[in-house]
């Protein structure tokens, strides 16, 4: 008889879903493992986060007389060493460090792929008990042999073979995407391991939630506006007025769209004509979840997966959620402020 309260652990998902890759030889499958063993590290400590008066603030000593790291230093040094240890990675783009980090070693000289990784995103966040995250994104190397190189972590995002995050919010979750649907894993504190709660999780094709930091209103491009007063709007049809959420962090931002229906906003400003957010660290692998989730990603005229990096650390403005509500905005942008971002766009 089939037991229908059967536990899938994210290891056991991973393992399973490598039939997905007839020639895989379990690389992938072991850097997501290694993903998710650090992840669960940086749990631990964010669940901590409240104690720091307690333990010792960030540069001082603890009464272990150990040195009290920032948790995004924290989480960054946990993703890298494991990344190191699990010799399936040539090298690590993080948000945290200026330059590519190559990795060569014994262990690690087969290794194929490179990830770029945002250790703790929303760290604004950290010190008033608010959900957030850590966003991760998963290339095939494109050199040969030695240590990976920054052209292997300068690719389009439409060359990602796994994208993921981890939510640290009222429960720990890690969603992630190896191109073939996205499945949501919720951490079961009490026996350490994230189980599979949220199988092929896809995203309402219009939704009821717009979420964007209107405390930039004044300085937004004249489309933005004009969609956000459109959002405020009553009308029974599109179900208007939509609800305004913004949390700030963007992982959570996401994570809630993407379950309930919604767009999530960063636009050019004024003082910000690329945006705010990270092309490589957090709009490219999000942008492959929510596609994935049948949703869709632009950065208001063109698809992200389609931007081609020029710098590791590129911003580029984004709009992502649901395919309606998305192309709404772009249908507003077209109209009022048809300036396309398109140097960097491929082709
Ligand atoms: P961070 O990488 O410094 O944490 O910044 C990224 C965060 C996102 O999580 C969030 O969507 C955005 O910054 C919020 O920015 P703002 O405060 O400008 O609305
Ligand atoms: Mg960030």
């Amino acid at each position: 008889m089939e037991n229908i309260n059967r536990v899938v652990t994210l290891g056991q998902f991973i393992i399973e879903r490598q039939k997905e890759f007839p020639y895989s030889k379990g690389q992938l499958s072991r850097l997501l493992r290694d993903i998710g063993i650090a992840s669960k590290i940086v749990n631990r400590e964010v669940n901590k986060a409240g104690l720091v008066n307690i333990l010792g603030d960030a540069g001082a000593t603890n009464v272990q007389g150990e040195d009290v790291k920032k948790l995004d230093v924290f989480a960054n040094e946990q993703f890298i060493a494991a990344l190191n240890a699990g010799g399936e990675c040539c090298a690590v783009a993080s948000e945290e460090d200026e330059d590519i980090i190559p990795i060569y070693s014994e262990i690690s000289k087969d290794a194929k792929y490179v990830v770029l990784i945002d250790p703790l995103d929303g760290s604004s966040n950290i010190d008033v008990n608010v959900s957030i995250g850590t966003i991760f994104s998963i290339y095939r190397r494109t050199s040969f042999n030695g240590p990976g190189t920054l052209e292997d972590c300068l690719q389009p995002g439409s060359e990602q073979v796994g994208a993921g995050y981890v939510v640290y919010g009222s429960s720990t979750m890690l969603v992630y995407t190896t191109g073939h649907g996205v499945n949501g894993f919720t951490l079961d504190p009490s026996i350490g391991e994230f189980c599979l709660s949220h199988p092929d999780m896809r995203i309402p094709e219009n939704g009821t939630i717009y979420s964007v930091n209107e405390g930039n209103y004044v300085d937004f491009p004249e489309g933005i506006k004009k969609y956000i007063k459109y959002c405020q709007e009553p009308d029974k049809k599109t179900k208007r007025p939509y609800s305004s959420r913004y949390i700030g962090s963007m992982v959570a931002d996401f994570h809630r769209n993407l379950i309930k229906g919604g767009v999530f906003i960063y636009p050019a400003t004024g003082k910000a004509p690329e945006g705010k957010l990270r092309l490589g660290y957090e709009c490219n692998p999000l942008s492959f979840i929510i596609e994935q989730a049948g949703g869709k990603s632009t950065d208001g005229f063109n698809r992200i997966l389609d931007l081609k990096p020029k710098t590791l650390h590129q911003r580029t403005p984004v709009v992502m959620g649901s395919k309606n509500m998305v192309e709404k905005v772009e249908e507003f942008l077209r109209t009022y402020s048809p300036v396309k971002p398109v140097e960097y766009f491929i082709g």
